[in-house]
């Protein structure tokens, strides 16, 4: 009986406690829906497939602008304390320490980008301070059926280069379920998760290998128009938001 009624209480807590944060509501499907008044970066719960909460980490803005509309992040790399080499089931569900490193999940990118219409911007950076980022105007995951396709348009140069074109077209991979354009494993080959063509000009998810190193040969958390093959960056996210 004592832990039917834990049970019950943790079941109360979790309804109740959003609702005193004052931060959740089922009508917040991303984190553009976030409160203006919510000016910090920070993680919050958002709603993308109507009444299932999910925890994201929401970015105010970028480059020293007055941002109010807030970007979901929906990757990031910073200290190599997470490790990304992963199976399946995670990539679609996600993993990590949203105030750290994490991968937000397959599903809920699909959730999202099925309803409206997002841009992607990612912003990079190396072991010396050099920073750059890459924005496609248009972005959008397919659903599980159909391999959570990538669909990307509209790049702009934010000084990163385009690596994500190559790639653009194609289902994700994990080691455990691949299903890229190659003979070969991708996700195997360049230890990381993605979506692989044959194979990559970005493994954003490949192995933290802190900065050059030529003997990796691109297994890194790589983005290779800015910094090569050779060359796992010290910063790099991924992060959504709707096209006004
Ligand atoms: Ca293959």
């Amino acid at each position: 009986m004592a832990i039917f009624y834990v049970k019950q209480f943790r079941v109360l807590l979790a309804l109740v406690l959003p609702l005193l944060a004052g931060s959740a509501s089922v009508s917040q499907t991303d984190c553009s829906d976030v409160s203006t008044n919510a000016t910090l970066n920070g993680v919050y719960t958002i709603y993308p497939a109507g009444d299932t909460p999910v925890q994201v980490y929401c970015d105010v803005g970028c480059d020293g602008q007055v941002e109010y509309k807030k970007w979901t992040v929906i990757q990031r790399r910073m200290d190599g304390s997470v490790n990304f080499y992963r199976p399946w089931e995670q990539y679609k569900k996600g993993f990590g320490n949203l105030n750290g490193e994490f991968w937000q999940g397959l599903e809920t990118l699909y959730q999202l980008t099925s309803k409206k219409t997002y841009e992607l911007r990612v912003d990079m950076e190396d072991f010396e301070g050099a920073k750059a980022y890459a924005l496609y105007s248009s972005f959008s995951v397919e659903s599980e059926a159909n391999g959570y396709k990538l669909n990307v348009a509209g790049f702009y140069n934010g000084g990163a280069g385009d690596s994500l074109e190559y790639q653009n077209g194609q289902k994700f991979s994990t080691f455990d379920n691949d299903q890229d354009s190659s003979s070969d494993n991708c996700a195997k080959l360049y230890l990381g998760a993605f979506w692989y063509n044959t194979c990559h000009h970005a493994n954003p998810n490949g192995i933290y290998v802190w900065g050059q190193h030529g003997k990796h040969n691109a297994i890194g958390n790589v983005w290779s128009h800015f910094k090569g093959y050779e060359y796992g960056l010290k910063f790099i996210s991924m992060k959504i938001r709707p096209v006004a």
